[in-house]
């Protein structure tokens, strides 16, 4: 292909599986030669928006900036893979767009892939791999997503993962798959 990148944007609510998903989607872009990084809470949390919290602005705020940095490794050839929650429907829409509109140099735009990791909210409740859905329960987490803070499901996402149905390897596989009929590897 050409010499742009992609960007394959992961939403889901806590635990439903985006890191790990898009962890072992990366290996996979890395193995076979491409270019791939990832952004997610680790890296951009605790740094770039390290001034960010979890109220609907802090949220709003959070997604705005990692769209414009996933956009920035999309331009520069790589596939930037993001994994986090982004609950708002309008949010995930101003990432989409500021991809159509990626038209420096004159290029078309950027493709955006949106993967709804969709698990039931009790499925992720039962997972609760470092406990915030119980301490959400008992009100010790305020603005919990799935729990007292909303998570709008996409209406028209690239591709659905059911986390809970598919192994790790089955759901790179349905994305890589994806990926290569669309010819974007
Ligand atoms: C949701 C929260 C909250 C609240 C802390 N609501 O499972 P995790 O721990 O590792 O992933 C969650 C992460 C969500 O951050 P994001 O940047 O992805 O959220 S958003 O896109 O909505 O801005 C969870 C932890 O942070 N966490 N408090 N109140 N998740």
């Amino acid at each position: 292909r050409g010499q742009r990148g992609l960007t394959i944007w992961f939403t889901g609510l806590s635990a439903s599986g985006k890191s790990t998903v898009a962890t072992a989607l990366e290996q996979h872009l890395l193995h076979i030669g491409l270019s791939a990084y990832r952004l997610d809470g680790d890296n951009v949390r605790f740094g770039l928006n390290k001034d960010l919290g979890f109220s609907e602005t802090d949220r709003n705020e959070n997604i705005r900036r990692i769209a414009e940095v996933a956009k920035l490794f999309a331009d520069s050839s790589t596939i930037a893979l993001t994994s986090f929650i982004s609950p708002y429907r309008a949010d995930r829409q101003i990432a989409r767009d500021l991809h159509a509109n990626a038209t420096q140099g004159g290029d078309d735009a950027l493709p955006f892939i949106e993967v709804f990791v969709d698990i039931p909210l009790a499925e992720a409740e039962k997972r609760d791999p470092k406990g915030l859905y119980k301490k959400a329960r008992a009100g010790e987490i305020k603005d919990f997503t799935g729990i007292s803070a909303p998570y709008e499901a996409p209406e028209a996402p690239e591709i659905t993962i059911r986390t809970d149905l598919l192994s790790v390897e089955e759901s790179v596989q349905k994305i890589v798959d994806y990926l290569a009929e669309k010819g974007l590897i």
